[in-house]
């Protein structure tokens, strides 16, 4: 058998936090029109992903929810894998890298790069947080990105400039656990030597690749090697991860990115293991096209790291193709996960029961394939009502609302054929290579457009020859047409397959059909005369306004909450150790007002105030000074902690603390009770 193969992989999720329609937008929903394509077509095909579980994102999630890094992903990766299966994302295989299998699969691919002597050892200084006891890579170190100046950026990566990074070029590193300024320590770890690779690199991408990948893939390697290639370290001083396999490795685990995409690798075995088949045919034979969707983000690792992994290691295919997409925002704002400014697939879901194609074709029809794109609830709303319901499915239901009219949902004979049809038929004719055209360009808005204009074109047909107006006169005219019209729905039911599965679903029920592949696209002779079709059921409905708004404010309602845009993820600390309620209750908190302030000399932060406890009148020392003057706060209510041990702060006594939050413009805030409590009332 001579079928061309393909392994088709979407990046891996971390296994912290729900999918979102950046994520659907930039990887799934491309990659799955495209494997749906290809098994229309016939090839061999397997399509894999996983949960990303290692890695930092992971440990720093547990921590800030006070729970396992094994609670975390458990809880995510059920999640995703339910909300992608709902959603239609047609996996082979959806993984996670906790599996054993990946595990072996993993230590196996290090040990093959370490015994070939490709991987180099070194000791070096690393950045390291004392009061956490432990050695700051990735996301435990923020800093000034050198790039982009950007003052949040990570130790692996500026999220702001997409530069990759590592610890010690950030400007004025701080610890994202304690917020300290780190130390330096010394610690041994392995190395890929990228900069060995860079001239196979160049030949390979830059000479080799300059047409068919898209450019802002070509152009984000092109100057990552132009700017020269460094060792990076593969290894990392953390307990959640794969164990480094070599003996004095201990208390080493995998770096994730380094794991994670021999992940791709450990879902095949695991799919070929499941189903009989040879994983080994889709990695490493040269006659296999490897292909990753990613986003834009995730460019170098894959494009750069992971090909030099395979490379070195000697026995794999490379990627042919990786067709990362750029970022979709969200009503103009960037989609970001901890703000909570998202459209979270598994609500989408709960909200929008059976419309999971809308979702696929809005996305799609807006995918951030060259430059970001953006998605809003009203274009949501209109492309739904005026293309969809518009278009496609009025389509589906005049011509199978006719047959039944006319014929009792009898296909009807076609008679003689006038130029007019067959101007019809040879375009329909056209289309399944315009179709795969764009798809093997994966150009996937472009073909969806072209999709479309099926539905437009037989629209049009049927408002030019009008059969309900003939039908009195020429029925065997009006047969002619319907039995076309419903070639072109036949013809919608293949080639919409890639975009919009359920619905094609549906138009197979309405019309009495089996699935059929994509070589019969383009035919007219895909229902025969005499066939009986089924009653219309709606393939898409109005979206009302009601339930526009419904999602709007729902989003609104987040950016009360947050102030979008100015509290980033990482300056909220993570949670402190567990106490226990008696802990707790030993705290004396009361209401109090302000009935006195007055700066203290010397000092710009300190402001003296008096505060009416109810019981008393004392004084506190508080560090509210640059962001309240004294005459503005007379008057206030606050919340007082009153058994605090007094302290002398610059010659006063303080006999309490207030408590203060942080606002969203960076100044401190009084944390006020919503209604009238009287001075002394206790807070539990
Ligand atoms: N988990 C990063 C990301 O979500 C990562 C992808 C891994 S693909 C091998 O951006
Ligand atoms: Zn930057």
């Amino acid at each position: 058998m001579n079928t061309e193969r393909y392994t088709v992989t979407a990046a891996l999720p971390y296994a912290n936090g729900p999918i979102h329609i950046g994520h659907l937008a930039g990887v799934y929903v491309p990659a799955d029109i495209y494997v749906r394509y290809l098994r229309s077509k016939g090839r061999d095909v397997v399509f894999v992903s996983g949960s990303d579980e290692h890695g930092v994102p992971i440990t720093i999630k547990a921590k800030k929810e006070g729970v396992t890094p094994q609670y975390i992903v458990d809880k995510y990766h059920a999640q995703i894998k339910k909300s992608f299966a709902d959603f239609g994302i047609s996996f082979d295989l959806y993984s996670r890298t906790s599996n054993k299998v990946h595990h072996d699969t993993a230590s196996e691919f290090f040990t093959v790069l370490n015994d070939k002597g490709v991987l180099e050892v070194k000791t070096t200084d690393q950045y390291y947080d004392e009061k956490a006891g432990q050695f700051l890579a990735d996301r435990y170190i923020i800093g000034g990105c050198p790039n982009c100046g950007y003052t949040e950026a990570y130790g692996d990566q500026c999220e702001s400039c997409g530069t990759s990074l590592s610890p010690s070029e950030l400007i004025n590193p701080r610890s994202a656990l304690s917020g300290d300024k780190p130390v330096r320590k010394k610690t041994k770890h392995w190395y890929l030597p990228l900069n060995r690779y860079e001239t196979w690199l160049k030949e390979w991408i830059i000479d080799g690749h300059k047409k068919d990948w898209k450019t802002n893939v070509y152009g984000q390697c092109k100057s990552w090697i132009d700017q020269g290639l460094n060792a990076r370290a593969v290894t990392r001083d953390l307990d959640w991860g794969v164990p480094v396999p070599v003996v004095d490795g201990q208390g080493k685990v995998l770096y994730v990115w380094f794991d994670a995409p021999i992940g791709y690798i450990s879902a095949t075995r695991e799919w070929a293991a499941q189903t009989g088949n040879d994983w080994e045919k889709y990695w490493k034979d040269p006659g296999t096209k490897l292909v990753h969707f990613i986003g834009k983000d995730n460019i170098v690792f894959h494009c750069i790291i992971f090909p030099a992994m395979l490379k070195s290691h000697g026995e794999y295919v490379l990627p042919d193709n990786v067709p990362a997409n750029e970022f979709l925002n969200l009503e103009n704002n960037k989609v970001s996960t901890s703000k909570n400014w998202a459209v979270w697939l598994h609500e989408y879901l709960e909200d929008f029961p059976g419309k999971q194609d809308v979702l696929r074709y809005v996305l799609c029809v807006n995918a951030p394939e060259t430059k970001d794109n953006d998605f809003t609830w009203k274009d949501f709303q209109a492309r739904n009502n005026n293309e969809l319901v518009a278009i496609l499915g009025n389509f589906i239901n005049r011509v199978v609302v006719l047959t039944h009219k006319f014929f009792n949902g009898v296909i009807p004979e076609r008679g003689a054929l006038t130029a007019f049809d067959n101007k019809l038929i040879q375009r329909i004719a056209d289309f399944p290579d315009v179709l795969s055209l764009n798809f093997e360009n994966f150009k996937f808005r472009e073909a969806l457009n072209t999709f479309m204009d099926i539905s437009r074109l037989g629209n049009k047909y049927l408002a030019d020859t009008e059969p309900w107006k003939l039908i009195k006169e020429d029925r065997e005219r009006v047969g002619t047409i319907l039995n076309l019209s419903l070639q072109v729905a036949a013809n919608l039911a293949i080639m919409g397959e890639p975009f919009l599965p359920f619905t094609v679903e549906k138009i197979n029920n309405i019309l009495g059909l089996d699935k059929k592949q994509w070589n019969s696209a383009g035919s007219i002779d895909l229902i025969g005369t005499g066939h009986q079709i089924n009653e219309p059921t709606l393939l898409f409905e109005k979206i009302e306004d009601k339930a526009i708004e419904f999602q709007i404010n729902k989003l609104n309602a987040t950016k009360t909450d947050t102030k979008l845009g100015n509290k980033v993820n990482d300056e909220i600390k993570p949670v402190k150790d567990t106490i226990l309620y008696e802990d707790f209750s030993k705290l004396d908190l009361r209401i109090g007002t302000i009935i006195g302030a007055e700066k203290v000399e010397k000092s710009n932060k300190l402001l003296k105030l008096k505060i009416d406890t109810g019981m008393d009148r004392r004084t506190v020392v508080s560090g509210i000074a640059k962001d309240y003057s004294p005459g503005e706060i007379v008057g206030m209510k606050v919340s007082i902690l009153i058994n605090l041990a007094p302290k002398k702060i610059m010659g006063i006594e303080s006999q309490g603390m207030i408590l203060m939050g942080e606002g969203d413009d960076g100044k401190l805030a009084f944390l006020l009770p919503d209604k009238e409590i009287v001075n002394g009332s206790v807070i539990s």
